[in-house]
C-alpha cells in the first residue's frame, strides 16, 4: 500500500510540474488536493486498517501530501513569474525612444531666454533665487511699501486665491517677494536675481499675457549708490545683447523704490527699447525686511521676459509664445 501511495505523489508531483498553464494548474490543484482526491481516498479508508499500519500508512499519507502540495507551490510561483513577465513584456513603454534629431524635444522659448539670463547673471557674480507663486498679502504687497488702497492691489490686477479672508493669498504678481524674502532670511551683503512666473488679472493681447514670466535683481550691501546700479544695468545690457548696445535711465516712480527709473537699451541702429523699470530700494522696504537703512543700501531692477523672448526670434504677439502648437514650438 506505501509502494502505491509513493507512486501516486511521484506521479502526482510529475504533473504538477508540467502543468503548463494557470488553468491546468487550477484543474490539477482541485484533482491533486481536492475532496475526491486519490490520496484523500486512501485517508478516509484508514479507519479499515488495524492501528499499526494505519500509523505507518498514515504517515506515508501525509509525507505523500505534503510533497504534492510543495510540487503544486512550486509550479504555481513559476507560473505566476511567466504571467507577470508576460505581462511587463505586454505593457513596456521604452522611455529612453528618441524621435528623428530633427524633430528631438528642447527647452521652450521662454525657458531658454530665462537660463540665458541667469547664465549672464551668474557671469556677473549673481546667485539666482526662487520662491513661491502663491504668496501672502504681506510679501507680494505690503512689504514692498504698497499701501494698502494702491490701484496695484485691485482687484483688476491680482488673481487672488480664496484662502483665509479675502486678499490674504494671491498670485503673485510680481517676482519682488522673492525679494523680501532673501531680504528678510538672508542677511547682506545680497546679490540675487529672481526669475519666476508671475500672474495679473488681464485679458491677453499681443503685448499682455495674464501668465507671463520677470526677471529681477537685488544688490542690498554698505555703501551702494545709484551709480552702481546704472553701471551693472549697463554692463548686463553689454553682456546679454552684445558690445555694440547700450542703455540708460530715465525718472519714474515705483512704491518700492526711491529714487525710481525706467530703463531702456540702444540698439546698434540707434533705435531706442524700453526694457525695465529700476530703483534704489526704498529705506521703508529695508526697515520691513529687519534691515537697517542707516547702514545698508541697496538697488533693485526688473524686467519682463515674454517680450525679450518674442523679440529676439521675432514673434511680435506674445500669445503666440504660450501655443501649445508643436508647429510653433519646433521653430525655436
Ligand atoms: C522693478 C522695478 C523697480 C523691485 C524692488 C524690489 C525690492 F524688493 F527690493 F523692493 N523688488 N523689486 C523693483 C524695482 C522691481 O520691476 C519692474
Amino acid at each position: 500500500m506505501i509502494d502505491e501511495i509513493d507512486r501516486i505523489a511521484a506521479d502526482a508531483t510529475t504533473r504538477a510540474e508540467a502543468a503548463a498553464t494557470l488553468e491546468d494548474w487550477r484543474a490539477l490543484d482541485v484533482e491533486l488536493n481536492g475532496k475526491k482526491s486519490t490520496l484523500g481516498g486512501f485517508k478516509r479508508r484508514l479507519g479499515e486498517l488495524d492501528p499499526d499500519e494505519r500509523r505507518t500508512v498514515g504517515a506515508a499519507l501525509n509525507r505523500a501530501q505534503e510533497q504534492v502540495r510543495a510540487a503544486l507551490a512550486a509550479r504555481r510561483a513559476e507560473l505566476d513569474a511567466a504571467a507577470r513577465h508576460a505581462q511587463l513584456a505586454a505593457e513596456r513603454l521604452d522611455l529612453t525612444e528618441l524621435r528623428p534629431p530633427h524633430q528631438a524635444g528642447h527647452l521652450h522659448l521662454v525657458t531658454q531666454t530665462m537660463e540665458r539670463l541667469e547664465d549672464v547673471f551668474v557671469g556677473m557674480g549673481f546667485t539666482v533665487a526662487e520662491g513661491p507663486e502663491v504668496e501672502d498679502d504681506w510679501h507680494n504687497f505690503t512689504a514692498l511699501n504698497l499701501p494698502a488702497h494702491h490701484p496695484a492691489r485691485d482687484m483688476q490686477d491680482t488673481f487672488f486665491v480664496e484662502l483665509g479672508e479675502l486678499g490674504d493669498v494671491v498670485m503673485r504678481t510680481h517676482t519682488s517677494p522673492v525679494q523680501i524674502r532673501v531680504m528678510e532670511t538672508e542677511p547682506p551683503p545680497i546679490y540675487s536675481v529672481m526669475p519666476g512666473r508671475v500672474y495679473r488679472q488681464e485679458t491677453a493681447d499681443a503685448t499682455h499675457l495674464a501668465v507671463f514670466h520677470q526677471i529681477e535683481g537685488l544688490v542690498v550691501d554698505r555703501g551702494i549708490t545709484f551709480a552702481h546700479l546704472a553701471g551693472t544695468i549697463d554692463t548686463f545690457t553689454k553682456a546679454y545683447f552684445g558690445e555694440g548696445f547700450s542703455s540708460r535711465l530715465r525718472p519714474s516712480y515705483f512704491p518700492f523704490t526711491e529714487p525710481s527709473a525706467e530703463f531702456d537699451i540702444q540698439r546698434p541702429d540707434g533705435s531706442w527699447l524700453e526694457l525695465g523699470g529700476c530703483g534704489m530700494v526704498n529705506p521703508n522696504v529695508l526697515r520691513n525686511c529687519g534691515l537697517d537703512p542707516e547702514e545698508w543700501s541697496g538697488f533693485a531692477f526688473g524686467f519682463g521676459l515674454d517680450r525679450l523672448a518674442g523679440m529676439r526670434h521675432g514673434v511680435p504677439d506674445l500669445r503666440e509664445i504660450m501655443s501649445v502648437d508643436i508647429r510653433f514650438l519646433a521653430q525655436f
